[in-house]
């Protein structure tokens, strides 16, 4: 009944695809995905090596159980040449960083190494992150057993939770692997969550993904592509600072962003969510933005124009999505 007593009827007018509401909801969803490792291709560097392989779905099973409402993520033992891994990635990125990363994120890294145990001998835990990461913008990173859906994957975000791996890429390529893996992750995503308008701004995507149909999913996953994965701020002199996870965790793609090689666009949402793109080689178009807050609001206007049956908002004090029409 409404406010002056009429009935008010309630049309459902298309089937909307469900959506996790709350934390169990997400532990259900994650439960589901294979382990990583089990099928690499035949052309993954790791596909002939077989210790590499074991490794990989050794370090799923530790992710295996744990729930968000657990105290803490579960600890990966590193072992000495994984950590090598990370420190080859970690010294080759770290004079990129300073030189090309958005000034957010070196702030952030700054934070990481007094708070995190973020060096390059060591391969932080995700529960070191954590806890860093939930008193400063509540996002937190969960560790998953294999890779998740383009689906899946987007709706984490919009509970500020970033879905990760831990596993580390090949020790032969350390510079550039096509899936995400714990450098990716840690010097790629992690430190953005710490400021404010990163973190509003990804769950910003989550959010409109939520209950949408498939067409909009991929519209979706592109804009998230082209911002969080490979996104370019320009300063007002024109340069380029990358804040794309995708370029700031590999010294081949970071290299490629600020050359004059690739193309370089705006970014529109509603034009970029079209573009196409390879996954598995360097980015040839990237798309820009003056500021985080910039990105922000185009895609705070986008979003308005994705077509859904239901309007949702994030209540952060008990980590669900509440539903506030159905029509
Ligand atoms: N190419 C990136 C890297 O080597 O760190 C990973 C991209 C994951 C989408
Ligand atoms: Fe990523």
């Amino acid at each position: 009944l409404d406010k002056l007593g009429f009935k008010t009827q309630i049309v459902k007018s298309k089937e909307v695809p469900w959506f996790p509401r709350s934390f169990e909801d997400l532990d259900h969803l994650d439960q589901s995905c294979l382990a990583a490792g089990a099928d690499l291709d035949s052309d993954h560097p790791g596909f002939n090596d077989e210790i590499y392989r074991q490794r990989r779905t050794e370090i799923a099973k530790i992710a295996m159980g744990y729930k968000l409402s657990d105290a803490k993520v579960p600890v990966v033992h590193y072992t000495d040449q994984e950590i090598e891994t990370w420190q080859t990635a970690y010294r080759a990125l770290d004079p990129l960083h300073k030189q090309y990363a958005c000034d957010e994120y070196n702030q952030a890294v700054e934070e990481f190494k007094k708070h995190c145990s973020f060096r390059e001998d060591n391969i932080p835990q995700l529960q070191d992150i954590n806890e860093y990461l939930i008193q400063k913008t509540g996002f937190r990173l969960k560790p998953i057993t294999g890779l998740l859906s383009q689906r899946d994957f987007l709706n984490f975000l919009a509970f500020r939770v970033f879905a990760s791996t831990q596993y580390i890429r090949h020790h032969s390529v350390p510079f550039y692997t096509p899936e995400p893996d714990i450098i990716h992750e840690l010097i790629g995503h992690a430190p953005l969550f710490a400021d404010p308008d990163f973190a509003d701004f990804s769950q910003e995507i989550g959010l409109a993904s939520l209950g949408v149909s498939d067409e909009e999913i991929k519209k979706l996953g592109t804009c998230y592509w082209y911002s969080i994965e490979f996104g370019i701020i320009k300063k007002a002199n024109g340069e380029k600072k990358v804040y794309g996870a995708g370029c700031l965790s590999s010294v081949d793609e970071i290299k490629n962003a600020v050359s004059d090689k690739p193309e370089i666009r705006f970014f529109d949402p509603l034009k970029a969510a079209h573009v196409p793109f390879p996954i598995t080689s360097l980015q040839p178009i990237y798309f820009w933005s003056n500021s985080f807050e910039e990105a922000k609001h185009a895609m705070e206007n986008y979003v308005w124009t994705v077509p859904r049956d239901v309007s949702v908002s994030y209540d952060k004090f008990d980590h669900t999505i509440k539903v506030h029409q159905d029509i």
